[in-house]
């Protein structure tokens, strides 16, 4: 089959499909690159099989060619690259795999490490929706890209500890594996330069990051993410020690952002205490990968 269809750029695009296959060409004529094709993104066929003109225009930024995504880089970061989406109100976001920590200082390249923590969120993402906290995931493009509602980022990082560890040990002299007697909520100002300095409510507000609603929505929805992902973390043998959120503005709400994975959290295994996070990258305790790998293998088993 083979139709017409302008591209949202508006070239002219030929669409041909072939269900069985579930294989998907767009070809752009006048147009670089040439061939633009999709062959992956399991989750979109269902979608492109219709081959309804709107969905088409979506799929013309959606389209790889191998891994390779056509569309604009908005944004590289240290764990991620932010494309520009099929619409204004939409981003792709590649999960890369370089490891860095320390602000970048030490970085590596880990095979694998996008796709687990692609999944791992994706995953964890899910379950935080069934139990009504709204998140920028739209839908799940790849093993390591998704498609996610373009929110305008707080430029705050929300830190949340249930027993002492990293920083907080380190500032207060509290050994590491303290039980908190109550959960702390940190604020950090997201900014590599300044090295993500902590921030406290009054100044945050003084500066206009947030209004005081918006910090008072931040913490409430960061204390129930707390309660939900503990209760999750649990069934898996888990102890969830400290993580960090992301929001962004969308719709007049306040939407959780960025990733949630063994990047962004302490998780240590509840009977051995032995860590499965990014602390094993950040003090060389080796096996990375496979702690990251035991984490998503734990949450499908109870997922
Ligand atoms: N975090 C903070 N900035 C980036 C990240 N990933 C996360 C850490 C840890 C928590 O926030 O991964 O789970 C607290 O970090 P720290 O270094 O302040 O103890
Ligand atoms: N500061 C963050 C961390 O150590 C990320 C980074 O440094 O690249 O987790």
């Amino acid at each position: 089959m083979s139709t017409v269809y302008k591209s949202v750029d508006g070239y002219p695009l030929k669409a041909s499909c072939d269900e069985h296959l579930f294989q998907f060409r767009l070809t752009a004529w006048q147009h670089e690159p040439h061939s633009i094709e999709i062959m992956k993104g399991k989750q979109l066929m269902p979608r492109v099989v219709g081959l309804n003109e709107k969905e088409l225009e979506t799929l013309d930024i959606l389209s790889m060619r191998g891994n390779k995504i056509m569309s604009d880089i908005l944004y590289e970061g240290k764990s991620k690259i932010i494309y520009r989406g099929p619409n204004n109100e939409s981003l792709i976001i590649r999960y890369k795999d370089t490891a860095t920590a320390f602000n970048g200082e030490k970085k590596a390249e880990l095979s694998g490490k996008g796709k687990l923590n692609a999944a791992i969120s994706s995953l964890i993402y899910g379950y935080l929706a069934e139990h009504g906290v709204e998140t920028h995931l739209i839908e799940v493009i790849d093993d390591a890209t998704a498609l996610v509602k373009k929110a305008e980022i707080v430029m705050i990082e929300v830190i949340v500890r249930n027993v002492a560890a990293g920083s907080f040990s380190k500032k207060y002299g509290v050994p590491e594996g303290t039980a908190l007697k109550n959960t702390v909520i940190e604020f950090s100002l997201k900014s590599d330069e300044l090295g993500d300095p902590m921030i406290n409510e009054s100044q945050i507000t003084a500066i206009g990051l947030a209004t005081e609603e918006e910090l008072k929505e931040m913490t409430r929805q960061a204390f129930r993410i707390n309660e939900l992902l503990c209760a999750l973390f649990a069934k898996t043998g888990i102890r969830l020690i400290d993580f960090k959120l992301e929001f962004g503005r969308y719709d007049g709400k306040l939407i959780l952002c960025d990733e949630i994975s063994p990047d962004s959290c302490r998780l240590w295994d509840i009977d051995t205490d032995k860590k499965l996070d990014k602390d094993r990258f950040r003090r060389d305790l080796g096996d990375v990968l496979d702690s990251y790998q035991d984490v998503l293998r734990r949450l499908q088993n109870v997922r």
